[in-house]
């Protein structure tokens, strides 16, 4: 969605410290994703100083965004708890006090996803220390993927006394759909607002109508004040302006989701299978919510107007899913007036980019989210809500019959993945279906301020 942004002089975060890709989100029609270790700390610290100053910060980000000037490259960087310690902001006396799930790094905590460990590309089971994220934007797709590749291998390059490649992940917009991934369905509509940054609309509350502005302690460290009344701070001061970031590379098997859904669709009472194709997702592909589109996309609604894609509830207004499944993947990571006081503390800031063309095996989602607690956004997201058949709790039919409304059919993991459609007196079920989207790397970062940059390459 387009991002308006209160005047500079009423922002509240800090457009200087806070790296680009945290709040708004790095402009890219590529991105590549270098993943290194560190091979020799001392070195790296020199290394790093002579890149910082290409390191893009949540101003440049947001002039990008108001200004559009063409060709535009960014860079943002991130480290996991093994490259902290070895750059020597953390030891394994103090690293306690971080995110348990950030310290335990993303392989270990694989399994209880419920990924595969098996589906992890060899690259991704060993640690690694740090991921540099290098953006094109503002040309064409072609240009942009060329120039985000130049421009990691030149900073590949000014790091390699100090670092090695462990694996390079290219990202781009898919040329056939733009601002599509690779299931056909439009992305980036719906992200939290951010108070202090987001220009509220004709409702003080909301930035667009329906998207509630969160604060900004949820995303980045503070002190910022969080949604459970108290402040985002962390427990080392070089981690102010700083947020943790999720990456997960998730290949999606297209044929697969194209082959269920037409199997399927009519056994579940739809008249398409695009049409369960979308209530899987909770919006059709050119973006439009299904909970107030059920039968068709509604034009005026879709991707292109923020004014009214996302100005919707789920619970009265659909409270027997008659509309949009319980299972849906919209209403499963983001359940709304459904849990009331709770949806907001689960909130995330994606950021992702799809990978591999149309045509490869090998394709899918570089998934990247940001936050202040991985245990509590990210994986909560996928393990208690995503992945839980159980979840969203106490829902039930027209009737009154208990609905178990069964797993998120998009990135729930754990077999048997079927679902329960029933609105009334007659059961409707979602047969089992196969792993649609697979993990099969990812990695645990944390995105540190520019002060705190600076503290490591000034280091001795
Ligand atoms: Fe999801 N998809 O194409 O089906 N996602 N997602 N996601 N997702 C969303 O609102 C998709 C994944 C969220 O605020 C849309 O931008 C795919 C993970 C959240 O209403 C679509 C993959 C997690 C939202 C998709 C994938 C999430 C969201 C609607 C993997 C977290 C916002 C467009 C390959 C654990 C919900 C939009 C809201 C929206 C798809 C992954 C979370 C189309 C294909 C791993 C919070």
């Amino acid at each position: 969605m387009p991002q308006v942004f209160l005047p500079d002089d009423q922002i509240t975060v800090d457009l200087d410290q806070i790296q680009g890709d945290v709040l708004i989100g790095l402009q890219k029609r590529a991105e590549v994703f270098v993943l290194l270790e560190i091979s020799d700390p001392a070195q790296f610290r020199i290394d790093l100083a002579t890149v910082l100053g290409d390191v893009t910060f949540l101003r440049a980000t947001k002039d990008v965004e108001q200004t559009k000037p063409g060709p535009f490259i960014s860079l943002n960087m991130a480290f996991s708890v093994t490259g902290l310690e070895k750059v020597g902001l953390i030891t394994d006396a103090t690293k306690g006090q971080l995110d348990a799930s950030f310290v335990a790094g993303a392989f270990a905590r694989a399994s209880g996803l419920a990924d595969d460990p098996m589906k992890w590309r060899p690259e991704y089971r060993n640690p690694i220390d740090m991921v540099l994220l290098v953006a094109a934007s503002g040309v064409t797709i072609d240009a942009a993927k060329q120039s985000a590749m130049d421009q990691a291998n030149g900073f590949i390059d000014a790091l390699k006394r100090s670092t090695s490649v462990s694996r390079i992940e290219p990202g781009a917009v898919r040329a056939a759909q733009v601002g599509h991934e690779h299931f056909g369905f439009a992305d980036g509509i719906s992200q939290p607002g951010v108070l202090g940054l987001t220009l509220p609309g004709a409702n003080p509350d909301q930035g667009f109508p329906g998207q509630d502005l969160v604060k900004p302690g949820e995303f980045v460290f503070g002190p910022y004040d969080n949604e459970n009344g108290g402040q985002s701070i962390p427990p080392f001061a070089w981690m102010a302006n700083g947020s943790y970031l999720v990456f997960r590379r998730l290949q999606q098997d297209v044929a697969a989701f194209q082959a269920y859904t037409a199997a399927n669709f009519s056994a579940a009472g739809r008249t398409s299978a695009g049409q369960l194709a979308a209530q899987l997702v909770g919006r059709w592909p050119d973006g439009s919510p299904v909970v107030l589109a059920p039968a068709a996309n509604d034009p005026n609604r879709d991707a292109s107007h923020p004014d009214t894609n996302n100005d919707f509830n789920f619970g009265p207004q659909d409270p027997n899913q008659r509309a949009c499944p319980f299972l849906a993947h919209i209403r499963k990571v983001y359940p709304r007036d459904d849990f009331p006081g709770e949806s907001e503390k689960h909130r995330i800031l994606r950021a992702g980019i799809p990978f591999g063309d149309d045509g490869d095996a090998d394709k899918g989602l570089l998934f990247v989210c940001y936050q202040t607690s991985i245990m509590n956004k990210f994986e909560f997201l996928q393990v208690t809500w995503a992945n839980n058949p159980n979840f969203m709790f106490g829902k039930t039919t027209s009737t009154g019959r208990a609905i178990n409304p069964g797993i998120d059919m998009i990135i729930g993991q754990p077999a048997p993945r079927r679902g329960d459609l029933s609105t009334d007196a007659a059961q409707v079920n979602l047969p089992d279906a196969p792993l649609f989207v697979t993990a099969t790397g990812g990695g645990y970062f944390f995105s540190p301020s520019k002060a705190a940059l600076t503290q490591i390459a000034a280091a001795p």
